[in-house]
């Protein structure tokens, strides 16, 4: 992702909802709201833009143009200033609660004086919301729901949030003088799905350079703990970094220490015990007379223990120590074997980026092919018609061939509706070359019903890929309930993929969930679900995920050449 779009994105979101809390004008609101995702998604980095440059985003007009190069200029927008000043911070607070929108929250400040989520949570059950305009039995039981999504969530982050947090952080601090390494550890090197901190790592001879300057960094908001052993801070988006400093010798032994996870670390010292070894974050010692046998490099580490490097992303205690031990650790997929994004979208439905823009950025990922799989006619605010459809298809034949080695397949992402029947009949399904098929609406059917419908998408057969198939959010909506372990036989049954939906809030399947299907013999989709050109980078959310769930490529249908997907795709039984 581009970072300076991303906190133009933010700040121009902040100023919508601002707007909308005030009662400003709902048309401005909106306009800021759009032009927010329509800069987050622009390829190019907008804090090189001048005004005419920025004009051409669209949904970018002048006014809206000339607070983005303010804020390049001065680091902050005076009006949006001034609408933070007008409201408390505890108001701000209210509207991060998922279900509460802006309206409602000015509302509960207003008129009950309502201004953290606690007192929120306190007049709910004082039974004071029921007499508000616009509010009632049902509202309070959706905002007690919310507000326990979020404590659920607690304060871990996305994947994504921490990534590119630590990144800065890791780049920052490799610049210092004295500085042999420098990584992060922990959760985010092992891309769990949500981060509770991030943990980085230097190697270096002196420690002190490093933590005064990670308490200096001006995204710095807060110091938690200053000392020569480790350092803590809280940034300014509220994500805590420890910061450890270890000699350059004794790198490998650290990194394998602070990766994690604690319960793979409990199985690789008790190897150690076993051998007369210790274990520490300092190095492998001899129990008796603590002589160094390894320390330098986490190869040699393992290596000592009888073991093999094992990837971060296994080191969960879920079978990878006896793995290792036998020699049977799985190979598991990288981004390297990505042959093709199997699940994107254009301007033609809810992406941002025309097709000819999407099919030039994924061409410049290397890929060997790449779908282009836009929303169909039943998710009705998409406006999709048979001749918009079928019209693209003609553009996705004649670019086709110019990308040279770069094949497309022209496809849908079909909704699955409440019987399990989707958009088109059979005939006019035939046409695409691949039909990813997704839950969009009716979540709460039951579960008997929410299995037969996604069983009987696999069982369709023009239908390639069950899209996110739990549809959770993480943090904000749970996956729906269904007998799992029934979809994923279907699926291996009838050569339908399941997707690993690389967006960071979804994540979808997730990691656990991948290894249930796994067992089944089923296959998987890694796919980015791009809706603008940046969000082709997510791919590597999904790859960690899939690697967590143990995948190698074989098990991977987008990293298969062309012809071995085309006959997966034709549903055959053998490939
Ligand atoms: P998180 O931050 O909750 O997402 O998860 P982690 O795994 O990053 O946990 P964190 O930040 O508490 O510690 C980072 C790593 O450091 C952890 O995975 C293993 C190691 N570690 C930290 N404290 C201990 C400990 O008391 N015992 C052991 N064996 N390892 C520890
Ligand atoms: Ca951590
Ligand atoms: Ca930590
Ligand atoms: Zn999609």
């Amino acid at each position: 992702m581009v970072r300076p779009n991303e906190e133009v994105e933010a700040l121009l979101q902040e100023y919508a909802d601002l707007i909308a809390i005030t009662r400003g004008d709902a048309f401005k609101a909106r306009a800021y709201e759009k032009a927010a995702r329509a800069i987050g998604g622009y390829p190019a980095d907008v804090s090189h833009l001048d005004l005419s440059g920025l004009k051409e985003i669209p949904g970018v007009g002048k006014s809206i143009a000339e607070k983005v190069i303010e804020y390049f200029h001065t680091g902050h927008v005076t009006v949006v200033e001034e609408r933070r000043a007008r409201i408390p911070a505890g108001v701000r607070q209210l509207i991060t609660i998922p279900t509460l929108g802006p309206k409602k929250a000015m509302t509960l400040y207003q008129d009950l004086h309502i201004s953290s989520v606690g007192e929120l949570a306190d007049a709910i059950k004082a039974e004071k919301l029921r007499d508000l305009r616009g509010f009632g039995k049902k509202t309070e039981e959706n905002i007690l729901h919310g507000i326990t999504l979020m404590q659920q969530a607690g304060q871990r982050i996305l994947l994504s949030t921490a990534m590119e947090s630590a990144e800065d952080t890791v780049a920052e601090l490799s610049r210092i003088s004295g500085c042999e390494k420098c990584a992060y550890a922990g959760s985010l090197r092992r891309m769990k799905e949500t981060i509770g901190d991030i943990d980085i790592l230097v190697a270096a001879d002196r420690s002190s350079p490093f933590m005064d300057a990670l308490t200096e960094l001006p995204s710095t908001a807060e110091v938690i703990a200053h000392g020569a052993k480790k350092t803590s801070i809280r940034t300014v988006k509220g994500i805590q970094v420890d910061l450890r400093v270890v000699r350059p010798h004794a790198w490998g032994a650290g990194l394998q220490y602070f990766t994690g996870s604690k319960g793979h670390n409990i199985r690789t010292r008790t190897i150690a015990v076993h051998l007369g070894l210790k274990l520490s974050e300092y190095g492998l010692f001899e129990t008796e007379g603590g002589k160094r046998v390894a320390s330098q490099s986490e190869d040699e580490v393992y290596a000592r223990l009888g073991l093999p490097w094992i990837p971060p992303t296994l080191r969960e205690d879920r079978g990878e120590i006896e793995a290792g031990l036998r020699g049977e650790l799985p190979e598991v997929v990288t981004e390297g074997d990505i042959k093709g994004d199997l699940h994107t979208h254009t301007d033609l439905t809810d992406g941002l980026a025309p097709l000819e823009e999407m099919v030039a950025a994924a061409a410049e990922q290397g890929y060997a092919y790449y779908a282009v799989t836009d929303h169909a006619p039943n998710l009705y605010m998409q406006r999709m018609t048979d001749e918009k459809i079928l019209a693209q298809r003609e553009h996705v034949r004649s670019l086709d061939g110019r990308h040279h080695r770069m094949r497309l397949l022209h496809g849908t992402e079909l909704n699955i509706g409440p019987e399990g029947e989707v958009d088109w009949p059979d005939e006019f399904l035939q046409g695409f070359d691949i039909c990813v098929a997704s839950l969009h609406s009716h979540f709460n059917l039951g579960r008997k019903t929410m299995t037969q419908r996604l069983v009987r998408a696999c069982e369709n057969p023009h239908i390639n890929v069950i899209g996110h198939p739990t549809t959770r959010l993480i943090g904000k909506r749970p996956g729906i309930d269904a007998d799992l372990d029934e979809v994923f036989a279907a699926c291996a049954r009838t050569s339908t993929a399941l997707e690993i939906n690389a967006q960071p809030d979804r994540l979808d399947l997730g990691d656990d969930d991948i290894l249930r299907a796994r067992s089944h013999g089923a296959k998987f989709a890694i796919d980015t679900d791009a809706h603008s050109i940046p969000q082709l980078a997510y791919l590597r959310y999904g790859i960690g995920t899939a690697q967590r769930g143990w995948l190698t490529p074989d098990d991977v249908i987008n990293t298969w050449p062309l012809r071995r997907l085309r006959r997966f795709l034709r549903k055959d039984q053998a490939v």
